[in-house]
């Protein structure tokens, strides 16, 4: 009795301990960070299904290489069998591991339609990847306007109290339990834009819009980075993004408009808003 209380306090406080920085990965931590989107718990759950079917299968190889390491060793078994074929097992193990494909095949189509699938958006957000930041670009009420996130040094993360190489100037800002559309290009090299919170991960190809969606279920602030080697600065293309509140938002969109709209567009992201690549 005194051990399962002292479990469930440990439990607890680890739960409690864990939830100021659920929206990153922690020390000492286990399996995947935690899920901020539907798409990533989906992503969590294929991954321990996995992770299931390898270790039975494992664990089943490895018993039986010991059992013949064991049964048919030389003074076990002095005279061996001449048998070199048996029609049942061999269909067996055929059939076997096309049947756990099979079944492996159905959740991961799943899955990937649908992180394919963007549903109707009610926000579409253009990104840019550049050597070597990040530009975010977003239609308000009062017209468009595109800023541009640029890598804080170490210095700064570190007064800030934010992650090393993680913090950015300004911020990609989110509401929360919203679809939002990404329209991902870049303007030199390959980049790749992904959150691993939020379970997404796209290329940003230069003359390309790529598209990727998220819904994100939780306020709070999330990292990601770069995840296409594009050069020298790679390590240094962080992605912060604010998940806020709808209102927060729309105060957001307001005064980020006066601020950025005046400023040159960092990029080229706006020819894709010109061709009509938004709504
Ligand atoms: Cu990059």
């Amino acid at each position: 009795m005194r051990w399962l209380v002292l479990a469930a306090l440990v439990c607890g406080l680890s739960a409690v301990g864990g939830h100021a920085f659920a929206e990153q990965p922690q020390d000492w931590a286990l399996g995947l960070q935690p899920a901020a989107t539907h798409i990533r718990e989906m992503i969590g759950s294929f991954h321990h299904e996995l992770l299931i079917i390898i270790t039975v299968i494992t664990l089943f190889v490895t018993v039986l290489l010991l059992y013949v390491i064991v049964r048919f060793r030389k003074a076990a078994n002095p005279t061996p069998s001449k048998r070199t074929h048996n029609t049942l097992i061999e269909i067996v193990w055929t059939v076997v591991p096309v049947l756990i494909l099979m079944f492996i095949a159905i959740d991961s189509f799943k899955l990937l339609y649908a992180e394919d699938v963007v549903p109707d958006a009610d926000l579409t957000i253009r990104v840019t990847g550049h050597q070597w930041n990040w530009s975010y670009g977003y239609d308000s009420p009062k017209g468009k306007f595109e800023f541009t996130s640029l890598p804080l040094s170490d210095d700064e993360d570190k007064a800030k109290g934010l992650p090393r190489l993680l913090g950015t100037d300004t911020q990609l800002v989110l509401p929360v339990n919203t679809t939002v559309r990404f329209i991902v290009t870049s303007t030199d090299v390959i980049h790749d834009f992904t959150v691993p919170a939020f379970g997404f991960k796209i290329d940003a190809v230069p003359g390309r819009a790529n598209e990727t969606w998220t819904k994100v279920e939780k306020e709070g602030t999330y990292y990601g980075q770069c995840s296409e080697l594009c050069g020298s600065g790679h390590y240094f293309m962080p992605i912060m993004v604010k998940v806020v509140s709808k209102e927060e938002f729309k105060k957001w969109l307001d005064k980020a408009h006066d601020e950025y709209a005046a400023l040159p567009t960092p990029s080229g992201a706006t020819q894709l808003a010109d061709a009509g690549l938004t709504r």
